[in-house]
């Protein structure tokens, strides 16, 4: 019993460990995703983590996609039993620091999807920072909430009723 655990536990570790990373100088983006919608819902919400291994900081001035109309940079706050999103103008990322965007905090905000995005494909996003850097990544559509995340998939994608589109 403890054997096959330990085996899993290795399965785990390597599926964890095989991270998809996409560079420009200082700057990571990594583990990109896109939350799977139903049929129909034109704003969908990605997901990642960028990582500045610079002594600078790092401004993420905007996102775009090919396959979106729109991307805007979002941060889900709860206040009592209300949750809002606020849109941000920008994110620094500081030095030698990563930023989390993940289920229930800040996340890319997908607006009027050009056509229906289904689990396993593949969505293209460039970020642009504020020194001018570029940086290409694809994200992957998949449905549920991150393995191992843990309380983060608790709150779910309706948190984004407020949007009206
Ligand atoms: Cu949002």
């Amino acid at each position: 019993m403890i054997k096959i655990f330990s085996q899993v536990l290795a399965a785990l570790t390597l599926g964890f460990l095989a991270s998809n990373v996409w560079a420009n100088g200082d700057i990571q983006v990594k583990d990109a995703w896109v939350q799977a919608a139903p049929p129909g819902v034109k704003v969908m919400a990605a997901y990642l983590e960028i990582k500045n291994n610079g002594k600078q900081q790092q401004v993420l001035t905007g996102v775009s996609s090919p396959a979106f109309g729109k991307i805007e940079i979002h941060r889900s706050v709860i206040q009592g039993n209300v949750a809002r999103m606020d849109h941000l103008k920008e994110l620094t990322i500081p030095a030698n620091a990563s930023v989390l965007l993940q289920q229930g905090g800040l996340h890319l905000m997908l607006m009027d999807v050009k056509k229906p995005l289904a689990s396993g494909d593949q969505v293209p996003l460039a970020f642009i920072f504020g020194n001018g850097e570029k940086i290409a990544a694809t994200a992957i559509v998949r449905s549920g909430k991150m393995e191992g995340m843990g309380e983060g998939g608790t709150m779910d994608h309706s948190g984004h009723g407020g949007h009206k589109h």
